[in-house]
């Protein structure tokens, strides 16, 4: 089982730490991809991080993963609500994959309480607030590591 796990981020995710901190906190993008790249290393991943404003970025990214990663931790922000794209392209993927949101959705507008994303990930985490990422990432370590056993 590869290693190898694709971090991926979808709209207005750029803008991270730069707006309404009262909901996604002071942490900017580059710092998560930092923390991020530092467990990896110690958790012995590999890792792809990427952010994207364009849906067929985010399913290239995806179909990408289908040939070389062992898992995806993804973050389709917005697109967690319309894309049924995003979850037919997360369903041709064979390994784990972790959705994770920064804020608490469910405690957020009703639009907010759906996810099409949900009906494939092996794991959901909200409103831990960036430190998802880190939990998100220990997850599929463990889920990598029981699957090469
Ligand atoms: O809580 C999350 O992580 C979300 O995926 C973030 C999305 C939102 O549409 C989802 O419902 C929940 C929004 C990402 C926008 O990120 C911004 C960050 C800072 C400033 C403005 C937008």
């Amino acid at each position: 089982m590869s290693r190898l796990v694709f971090v991926l981020n979808g709209p207005n995710l750029n803008l991270l730490g730069k707006r309404q901190p009262h909901i996604y906190g002071h942490e900017t993008l580059a710092d998560v991809e930092r923390d991020c790249r530092a467990l990896a290393a110690e958790l012995g991943l590999e890792l792809r991080f990427h952010q994207s404003n364009r849906e067929y970025e985010i399913i290239d990214w995806i179909h990408e993963a289908r040939e070389t990663a062992g898992g995806i931790v993804i973050n389709p922000a917005a697109f967690t609500h319309t894309s049924v794209a995003i979850l037919d392209a997360l369903n041709t993927f064979d390994a784990p994959v972790i959705e994770i949101h920064i804020s608490n959705v469910h405690k957020r507008e009703e639009f907010r309480h759906h996810s099409f994303v949900s009906g494939r990930a092996d794991g959901v985490i909200a409103g831990f607030g960036t430190q998802g990422y880190q939990l998100a990432l220990r997850r599929v370590a463990r889920l990598i590591d029981e699957k090469a056993k």
